[in-house]
């Protein structure tokens, strides 16, 4: 089974659970105080067929910005977004926090506008509406936005509306990984007969039906007696999906939301991370502060760290320490808010992790958790130095090793920990040939390149995606900065 989760975000009461509704039939405000409250307080998710076995899966989020960190935990993973704006109201607070927390939680997706309530505005009214949300999206750099008219009432705009989401959904359904299984947990029930069900988004590799799970903190053992999709009972599921996972081995009050349900073994608690960061506040972003970061469905209180003044709308490096340890890996998405006022101020993509040892974590946790396989740390060495200038990437790596991502990962940590090799994003470079990289880099800046990537390949053969993890490691070691052609020394 396939599926894409479409986040539909927007203004309190423009009309996002009456548009889930109208495309999947199903009413996502599903908990009694919704239905007292007519508002939407969970995330509700609605799946809808769009052909066999392909399912997009609606994340109807709340709009009210007293849950805006059930939002945030709702939109945590999601392939495509809805942003809904009723004609009559136009542009609204939470509109524009809504698109800040997606922007910032993803770096490009496509946009569908639904500019919904059409029935109760003139035809000008909805046409300035929709010029309204054009100036807005492109003020804010979104390049990929659709904006269509919707009426709940009269379901004039329904057809139109499902043809493009079904047509993006194929467009951005994302492969399956062979990462460690990572789900972030959102809601916990029991059900009578059945057990402890946990829903949640699985946020890298996959379960099967009677996989050995452990539950973060703590690592306690579970086991997946059965896995939902859309109502289906499946034998597996992977990254992206949506699920319900039934687990044996644990009570209902022992796990709780911004738990992490992971594959036994494969991850080890993180402390402290580095990611780009992108700035959606008006503020300029700098030297150092107390934030509350937001990581799947997990919300932790963590020191901040902005290598350089990071413009409004623009991105650079920092570095984050966590208050309460949490798991999570390199690509994963961070959400930033300030804690006065409570606002959203930026977001990026995790590179590098800093994890405890895992050798001492395996003395600490559990005395038989063998994590670190020294023949295994050898082969890792031996590639990276093989590698030499152009570096290779952690999946070139585990391809090479025939083990996976999430293996080659926490060992690359540890020979990085060791000063062995140097981690830039997503490649390995040995720590020697890093070193060189660093030393040509300043020569050609002293000889007068603006040091840029070009200039960059033309004395150095590797990859273009390499050297700008290269380079904005020299960023992070606050050796360079960037300018407007390129890059000069700090
Ligand atoms: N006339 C008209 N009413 C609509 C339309 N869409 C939604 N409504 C009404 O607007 C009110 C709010 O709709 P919801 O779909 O609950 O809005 P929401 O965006 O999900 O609200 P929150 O989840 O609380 O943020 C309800 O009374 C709907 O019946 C529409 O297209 N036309
Ligand atoms: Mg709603």
């Amino acid at each position: 089974m396939r599926s894409v989760t479409v986040a539909v975000a927007g203004h309190v009461d423009h009309g996002k659970t009456s548009l889930v509704k109208a495309l999947t039939g199903i009413d996502t405000d599903s908990l009694p105080e919704e239905k007292a409250r007519k508002l939407t307080i969970e995330t509700g998710f609605a799946p809808l067929l769009l052909e066999d076995d392909f399912f997009a899966v609606f994340a109807d989020l709340p709009g009210h910005e007293h849950f805006i960190g059930n939002m945030i935990a709702g939109c945590a993973v999601f392939n495509l977004a809805v942003l809904v704006v009723a004609a009559n109201e136009g542009i609204m607070p939470q509109t524009i926090e809504h698109i800040d927390i997606i922007s910032a939680l993803r770096d490009s997706y496509p946009l569908v506008v639904v500019i919904t309530k059409t029935d109760l505005a003139a035809p000008d009214v909805v046409e300035s509406a929709i010029v309204q949300v054009a100036d807005f999206l492109i003020s804010k750099n979104i390049s990929e936005f659709y904006i269509r008219p919707f009426s709940a009432r009269t379901l004039e705009g329904l057809c139109d509306i499902l043809g493009l989401i079904r047509a993006l959904a194929e467009k951005t359904c994302l492969p399956s990984s062979s990462d460690s299984f990572r789900m972030h947990v959102a809601r916990v029930f029991s059900v009578k007969g059945v057990g402890v069900v946990v829903t949640g988004h699985v946020a890298s590799g996959s379960v099967r039906k009677g996989d050995r799970l452990e539950i973060f903190p703590g690592f306690r053992s579970c086991a997946a007696r059965n896995i939902q999709r859309c109502g289906i009972d499946v034998e597996e599921a992977s990254v992206g999906a949506t699920l319900a996972l039934n687990i044996k081995g644990i009570k209902r009050d022992n796990i709780y939301r911004g738990m992490t349900i992971v594959q036994p073994e494969r991850f080890a608690p993180v402390l402290r991370a580095s990611f780009i960061c992108k700035n959606v506040s008006s503020s300029i972003l700098e030297k150092t502060g107390e934030f509350l970061v937001y990581l799947g469905t997990s919300k932790v209180l963590s020191k901040l760290k902005f290598h350089n003044r990071i413009l409004p709308g623009e991105s650079g490096p920092a570095s984050v320490i966590f208050r309460k340890k949490i798991i999570c890996i390199a690509g994963d998405r961070v959400l930033v808010r300030s804690l006065n006022p409570p606002e959203t101020i930026g977001g990026g993509t995790i590179f590098e992790i800093f994890s405890e040892s895992f050798d001492t974590f395996a003395l600490n946790e559990k005395k038989t958790r063998v994590r670190i396989k020294t023949p295994l740390l050898n082969r890792i060495l031996k590639v990276v130095e093989l590698a030499g200038l152009r570096g290779i990437a952690f999946g070139t790596v585990a391809d090479l090793t025939g083990k996976d991502i999430g293996t080659v990962r926490r060992h690359a940590v540890f020979l990085s920990n060791k000063l062995k090799i140097k981690i830039c994003g997503n490649f390995l470079v040995s720590l020697r040939a890093y070193d060189e990289l660093k030393r040509q880099f300043i020569h050609l800046l002293n000889t007068g390149s603006s040091g840029s990537i070009s200039d960059m390949r033309n004395i150095i053969s590797a990859g273009r995606h390499f050297l700008v993890a290269v380079l904005e490691e020299f960023d992070r070691e606050s050796l360079t900065v960037r300018t407007e052609s390129g890059r000069r020394l700090l």
